[in-house]
């Protein structure tokens, strides 16, 4: 039997959905935070949008982690504890730990208690042998992170801390080096952080798989606008909006935006937004990266590159990274 730990929990205060919708959208160039995309609609969005043919990314990790997961496992001490920072399903860690016997911990690190339950019932029979110790809390909050690993015994142990599905790339530079912080302090100082970044590559590539044939990242970009109406009490129209994936070349990152079909307005819990025809909300980032890039971003929360597996295109990378 697997064993299990009770969950560590840490305050969560409340995510202030209207306030970040509503300063989001009073800004010169609208925006929504990207994080509000994952309701149970969002989630299932994404989930379609992994096995998309223009969306290369969840394909390609997982085929640099099928390659290269023993050379991975080789670089790590025995009994080892993977922490993962937003889990979500286990699905990802499942391929790391199938080729792994050098594990006998793992930390689920998750901001939904529904999450870290599936996580749990979807791990445990999978890896019977392994001790499992979930932790409720949100892992880009330093504050939470610092007062998880004092509570924690996280460090008697060697930790790897992972972070796969290029996740990272959509956080904006200065908020990456925090939360590469947050990994360096959860790993402890003889650990090892594992991250998995898109790399930057040929543009149509990149805007493709921002902008599918079959509109389902069209779907997932307008949901924001529609889990809005539903919890906000919000007015939007989403056929006056459209989506667009653009690549902006300064800042090396994909964005998406929803442009506005013509002059409108719109109310959300009984407060006027009014939109011009073209404008847009932007919606999200997702940083592409180069190796050098990322090298020089993750020193800068003091981690050092060790070593790096990628796909035979140049794709995406594996990250193994050391205090
Ligand atoms: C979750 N994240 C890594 C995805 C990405 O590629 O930036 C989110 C996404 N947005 C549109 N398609 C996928």
């Amino acid at each position: 039997m697997s064993q299990l730990t009770a969950i560590k929990q840490c305050n969560i205060t409340d995510t202030e959905f209207l306030t970040d919708v509503l300063s989001g959208l009073a800004q010169q160039q609208k925006t929504l935070p990207c994080k509000y995309f994952y309701d149970d609609k969002g989630a299932a969005l994404f989930e379609q949008i992994t096995s998309l043919k223009e969306y290369y990314v969840t394909r390609t990790e997982l085929a640099i982690l099928e390659d290269y997961s023993k050379a991975i496992a080789n670089m790590l001490p025995e009994n080892l504890s993977i922490i993962e920072p937003g889990c979500g399903s286990g699905k990802k860690v499942a391929y790391l730990l199938a080729h792994m016997s050098n594990v006998n911990t793992f930390v689920p690190f998750e901001i939904s208690s529904e999450m870290l339950n599936y996580s749990l019932a979807h791990l445990s029979p999978l890896f019977p042998e392994l001790s499992i110790s979930p932790l409720l809390g949100d892992f880009t909050h330093s504050q939470m992170v610092k007062q998880l690993t004092k509570d924690t015994s996280l460090d008697s142990q060697t930790n790897l801390v992972y972070f796969p599905g290029s996740t990272l790339g959509n956080f904006a530079p200065v908020k990456a080096i925090e939360i590469m912080n947050n990994f360096h302090r959860l790993c402890g100082v003889n650990g090892y952080v594992l991250i998995g970044i898109d790399l930057v590559k040929e543009r149509q590539v990149l805007l493709d798989a921002y902008n599918d044939k079959a509109g389902i990242t069209a779907a997932f970009n307008k949901n924001l606008l529609q889990r809005i109406n539903n919890e906000l009490n919000g007015t939007f129209d989403l056929d006056n909006f459209s989506h667009e994936s653009r690549f902006n070349e300064q800042h090396s990152r994909i964005e998406m935006h929803l442009v506005s079909k013509c002059d409108q307005s719109v109310v959300i819990n009984n407060q006027r937004v009014d939109f011009i025809k073209g404008e847009s909300i932007h919606t999200e980032n997702s940083h592409k990266y180069t190796l050098e890039s990322f090298k020089q971003l993750a020193g800068q929360a003091n981690l050092n590159l060790e070593r790096t597996w990628q796909d035979d295109s140049n794709y995406f990378a594996l990250c193994l990274l050391r205090p």
